[in-house]
């Protein structure tokens, strides 16, 4: 029998002036995200701490329906999801949202400044439709393109994300351009990214994307964050939340206390650096 040799990848160029480089994982993550919207970073963390992040998920998610009621959590179509556990006490969540080698990867994507916009726990429910299983991006309503994200979510894989549990779809590159795509370019180009628990998959916050359905019979949960440039306002007032948290000054400017809205001009001049 002929064996048909793999294809060779071209290593030559020519008639190029400007070229992006290579020098760590982290470029490697950055480029994917920024040229075709999506990549996966591993998080680093143990198998210990993956377990530990486990049971925290779940605990924190048990006093949250007690909290909130689970009828009045289901009636806002809030059931599963977990608004800001960063605040609710466990730090492995404030861990999550600074993790230096994901900050690693949102500083060479987002230009300048950035802040956490929102971090929420998120469950894909056996065999049923749930709330971020349909096409959008995580600035939804948004018809524009920038040429350097505004926006990036990490989402953090709590289990493995495979096909059958309705892992993440993308449709690659479409952070590119304005519009929602044709159905004949979501049945061409759609794919279904697949990662371990302890990876964060990242996300250009304009790229379509949607959970997929669960078909196995375990839940597949996961935590999403999204990293803004300062200008756009927090989801909830996390500097509020966690004023009484401890915190150092790096985790501080991440979660927005350095960016929040002066009440009066008093405050604004006070304010200024002298
Ligand atoms: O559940 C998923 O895989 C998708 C989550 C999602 O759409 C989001 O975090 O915006």
């Amino acid at each position: 029998m002929t064996k048909i040799a793999p294809p060779t990848i071209p290593t030559d160029s020519y008639g190029v002036l400007f070229r992006d480089k290579h020098e760590s994982e982290f470029d490697d993550v950055a480029e994917q995200v920024r040229r075709i919207g999506y990549g996966i970073l591993d998080s680093g963390y143990s198998i210990k701490e993956l377990k530990h992040l486990s049971e925290a998920f779940n605990l924190t998610r048990t006093n949250y329906i007690q909290s909130y009621g689970e009828m009045r959590l289901r009636s806002a179509k809030e059931f599963h999801t977990i608004r800001a556990p960063l605040t609710h006490g466990d730090p492995v969540f404030v861990r999550l949202a600074t993790n230096e080698k994901l900050l690693n990867v949102v500083r060479r994507l987002i230009i300048g400044k950035f802040i956490l916009n929102q971090q929420n726990g998120i469950i894909n429910p056996p065999q049923k439709n749930y709330n971020q299983g349909a096409w959008h991006r995580d600035l939804p309503y948004q018809h524009y393109i920038s040429n350097s994200p505004l926006a990036v979510n990490a989402l953090f894989c709590v289990d493995d994300f495979t096909f059958e549990n309705g892992s993440t779809f993308v449709l690659p590159a479409t952070h590119k351009t304005p519009n929602y795509p044709s159905e004949s370019y979501i049945r061409r180009n759609a794919l279904q990214i697949k990662a371990k628990a302890g990876q964060y998959i990242l996300l250009d916050c304009m790229i379509f994307h949607s959970g997929g359905f669960n078909a196995t019979n375990a839940e597949r949960r996961a935590v999403n964050h999204v990293y803004t440039i300062p200008y756009f306002k927090q989801q909830i007032n996390l500097p509020d939340l966690l004023r009484h948290a401890d915190l150092n000054q790096n985790q501080k400017e991440i979660f927005g206390f350095d960016f929040q809205e002066f009440t009066s001009i008093d405050n604004y001049l006070n304010g200024r650096p002298r």
